[in-house]
C-alpha cells in the first residue's frame, strides 16, 4: 500500500504526511474548488442531515460515519468494522458535536462485512449494522443497483461527517459537510492504478483538490440527488489536486445492503 494511502478509521495518531505534488492534471473538470473555510466545506447540523450517525466506541468516541437507512440499520464501511464487535460500537445520532451529549445512543445487536471484504483497495468496503433499538431522525434513502447513471462524471456530490479538516491534522468538533464533483473511472484509474476497481468504487473531487474527505469521514454518505450513492473509503492523502477521494459504488452493493436492512 503506498505510503499517502489513508484508511485509519480514527482521526488520532495519523501522522502528518507532505502531500506529493501533482505530477499532472488529468481530464480536470471545469470546475474549480469553490473558496469555503471534511477538508474545504462548512459547518453544519445534525437536524439539516438527521441520518448521520457517529460510530463512536463505547465511550461514545467517534471514529468513523455511518447513515441511517431505516431505524434500526445503518450502512457503514467494513474497513471501519474491521476489530469491532457488537459489544465494542455505538451508534449515536442527532449529535452535531462530537463532544456533545445529547442525542440517541444506540447498542448494536448485528454487525454485518461484506464477506468479500479485505482491504480498502481491493473493494467490498461495505458494512451494515443492526441497532438494538430504533432511532428518532429521518433516515436516508438510497440507489438501487440499476441507478449506475448517478455517477456520470462531473455530477454534485455531497459528503457529511466530522473528520480531520486537512491531512493528518485534527478532527471537527461540529459536522461539516462539502461539495465535489464525481470522477470519471478513466481519471480515477489515472490516479490510482489498480488500486482503483471501478465496479466496486467511485471517485469524487476537484483536479485542484483542496475539498476532500479525510481522516475519521470513512463510512458516511456521499450523497448524490440526496440520496446515499456511495460511503468515504479512502484516499491518498486529503484534498491534494490528483487524488480524489475513494467511495464505495453503492449501486453494485445495493441489493446485498437491501437484503441486510430487510433480513
Ligand atoms: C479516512 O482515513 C479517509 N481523502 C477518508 C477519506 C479519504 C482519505 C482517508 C479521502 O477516513
Amino acid at each position: 500500500m503506498s505510503g499517502f494511502t489513508r484508511v485509519k478509521k480514527t482521526a488520532a495518531a495519523v501522522a502528518a504526511t507532505a502531500a506529493a505534488a501533482a505530477t499532472a492534471l488529468i481530464a480536470a473538470p471545469a470546475a474549480t474548488a469553490a473558496p469555503q473555510p471534511i477538508v474545504g466545506g462548512t459547518t453544519t447540523t445534525a437536524s439539516a442531515y438527521p441520518f448521520m450517525m457517529q460510530i463512536t466506541d463505547a465511550s461514545q468516541d467517534q471514529f468513523c460515519g455511518g447513515t441511517l437507512v431505516s431505524p434500526t440499520k445503518v450502512v457503514t464501511a467494513a474497513h471501519c468494522m474491521v476489530g469491532e464487535t457488537t459489544s465494542s460500537v455505538r451508534v449515536v445520532g442527532g449529535r452535531t458535536y462530537l463532544n456533545g451529549t445529547d442525542g440517541t445512543v444506540a447498542r448494536v445487536s448485528r454487525i454485518w462485512i461484506h464477506p468479500g471484504y479485505r482491504s480498502v483497495t481491493r473493494g467490498d468496503d461495505v458494512a451494515v449494522l443492526t441497532l438494538s433499538s430504533s432511532m428518532p431522525y429521518g433516515t436516508a434513502s438510497y440507489v438501487s443497483p440499476s441507478d449506475t447513471s448517478v455517477y456520470a462524471a462531473g455530477a454534485t456530490a455531497r459528503v457529511v461527517g466530522w473528520g480531520t479538516t486537512s491531512s493528518g491534522g485534527s478532527s471537527s468538533n461540529q459536522l461539516r459537510t462539502a461539495t465535489v464533483p464525481t470522477v470519471s473511472d478513466t481519471s480515477c484509474g489515472s490516479s490510482y492504478g489498480t488500486r482503483y476497481v471501478r465496479s466496486d468504487m467511485v471517485c469524487a473531487g476537484y483536479a485542484s483538490g483542496g475539498v476532500d474527505t479525510c481522516q475519521g469521514d470513512s463510512g458516511g454518505p456521499l450523497l448524490i440527488g440526496g440520496r446515499l450513492a456511495g460511503i468515504t473509503s479512502w484516499g491518498d492523502g486529503c484534498a491534494a489536486a490528483g487524488s480524489p477521494g475513494v467511495y464505495t459504488r453503492l449501486t453494485t452493493f445495493s441489493a446485498e445492503v437491501t437484503a441486510q436492512v430487510s433480513g
